[in-house]
């Protein structure tokens, strides 16, 4: 096992991470900027370094600070987080040639997944059904419309160094193709320096389900079942929620398996997550891979028992997994991102001091923050306060415990998505589990009060 382990990271992460660090009675290396002086996870790690002014692009993606600050500390071990540094695989290859564990995968799994159209190759190889579209990526216009066409109307045109939604177009028809097509290119060279794109039969009303993976170096990888992130808004998740409303014991055997194989098929070493489209004919297909610990990983924590933080510490101290199947499911797990943002002014962030923070409890209620009475909500990074997350006995249960903590939860000083998460819990479609990707885009008078 490791002796000090450095957090790349900063908020609800950085905290959850040294608490599994904590019950592994491994040491803690705090990063911060200058704008994270007075966060909690700088108090409660055991050493910490300044890397930097508050632009994240100055501290927290800063690669030789973060290499300095473990040799400056003896850190023998980096854990990323989400976000940040945590899909870079010059990251994690700069960690090994410094000698230093990355807690992940390798530079080469977080490059093949990293490439969407190499990732889609890589699952049909091993039979994962992928959204019918072309083998790779396409370049000619009037070839990729040809494809289109066999493809049959809408397409979507996705750049292959895109994922969560950006570098994205829809094509309706083949009069809208060569517009769309060239613009999805000229973006995604802009936005990623490589227009490679690929295109892809476009779903309408796609349930969003992903599979949580874990893998270690003996050869295991397991899923420990599903989560629905259906609600969304602009590829930002609000929502998660396990067991999916809309799964069945057959349907998880036969998306598990395949999530499993794919992950197998790169030799998946961690904590993963296989993304997922579920149509409404039944039809699932293989979306992207992410390499990383998921905000929302708690979700199936609460459901599997099973702590993902201290697996995937444990996978990459080279010790196996400490579980090897699915465990028994309890009951239905609902996690709420908790921002500070104001959904009545299109989430706009809503920075600040925090006057009054009264956390929820009682049964089957977690709460990961980072948030206290008299804290700055910075500026410069996402605007995540809190996650929220609720167990019951069944969905119904769930659903009315995190009714009762949304009210019950009191923060002043900033405006935060509490009362409208608490609308969406009272929604008749929400409550039925009648939920896709564009659940919310129907339901635009969730994002105000009523008068
Ligand atoms: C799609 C799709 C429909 N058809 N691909 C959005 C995030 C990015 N990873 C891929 N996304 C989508 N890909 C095909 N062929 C619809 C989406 C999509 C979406 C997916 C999951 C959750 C929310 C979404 C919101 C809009 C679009």
């Amino acid at each position: 096992m490791f002796n000090k382990i450095l957090i790349a990271n900063r908020g609800e992460i950085a905290l959850r991470v040294i608490r599994a660090c904590r019950e592994l009675g491994v040491q803690t290396v705090a990063v911060y900027s200058e704008a994270d002086r007075e966060s909690l996870h700088v108090r409660f790690a055991d050493d910490d370094v300044c890397i930097g002014p508050p632009p994240a692009r100055e501290s927290y993606l800063r690669i030789p600070r973060l290499i300095a600050a473990a040799e400056i500390t003896g850190a023998d071990a980096i854990h990323p987080g989400y976000g940040f540094l945590a899909e870079n695989a010059e990251f994690a290859e700069t960690c090994a040639a410094s000698n230093i564990a990355f807690i992940g995968p390798t530079a080469e799994q977080i490059r093949v997944m990293g490439d969407k159209a190499a990732a889609r190759k890589a699952m049909a190889d091993v039979n994962v059904p992928i959204i019918p579209g072309t083998p790779g990526p396409v370049e000619d216009v009037d070839e990729a419309l040809a494809l289109a066409k066999e493809i049959g109307f809408p397409v979507i045109i996705k750049a292959a160094a895109g994922g969560g939604g950006k570098g994205m177009r829809v094509a309706r028809d083949a009069d809208d193709f060569a517009r769309s097509f060239q613009l999805a290119r000229s973006e995604a060279l802009s936005a990623f320096g490589n227009g490679d794109v690929y295109v892809e039969k476009f779903l309408q009303r796609p349930r969003h389900i992903e599979f949580q993976i874990l893998g270690d170096t003996h050869g295991h990888v397991i899923h420990l079942g599903e989560r629905d992130c259906s609600v969304q808004r602009r590829h930002q998740k609000l929502i998660e929620e396990a067991p999916s409303p809309a799964m069945t014991p057959d349907l998880r055997e036969r998306m598990g398996a395949d999530a499993v194989r794919g992950a197998k098929a790169i030799d998946y070493v961690g904590a993963g997550t296989i993304e997922m489209l579920l149509d409404e004919d039944g039809s699932y297909y293989f979306m992207e891979m992410n390499t990383r610990i998921q905000v929302e990983h708690p979700v199936t924590e609460m459901l599997t028992g099973v702590d993902l933080v201290k697996e995937q510490i444990r996978v990459a101290a080279g010790e196996p997994l400490s579980v090897l199947e699915l465990p028994m499911l309890r009951g239905h797990v609902i996690e709420c991102r908790v921002n500070a943002e104001d959904p009545a002014r299109n989430f706009q962030p809503s920075p600040g001091k925090i006057e009054v923070f009264h956390p929820p409890g009682g049964a089957g209620v977690r709460l990961d923050t980072h948030v206290y009475d008299g804290y700055t909500v910075p500026p410069y990074y996402d605007s995540l306060l809190a996650k929220l997350i609720c167990q019951g006995r069944d969905r119904q249960e769930a659903i009315r415990r995190m009714h009762m903590a949304l009210e019950s939860f009191i923060i002043e000083g900033v405006t935060t998505t509490i009362p409208f998460l608490a609308r969406v819990m009272e929604h008749p479609d929400f409550q039925a589990g009648n939920v896709d990707t564009k659940f919310l885009e129907r339901h635009g008078e969730l994002f105000k009060e009523p008068a």
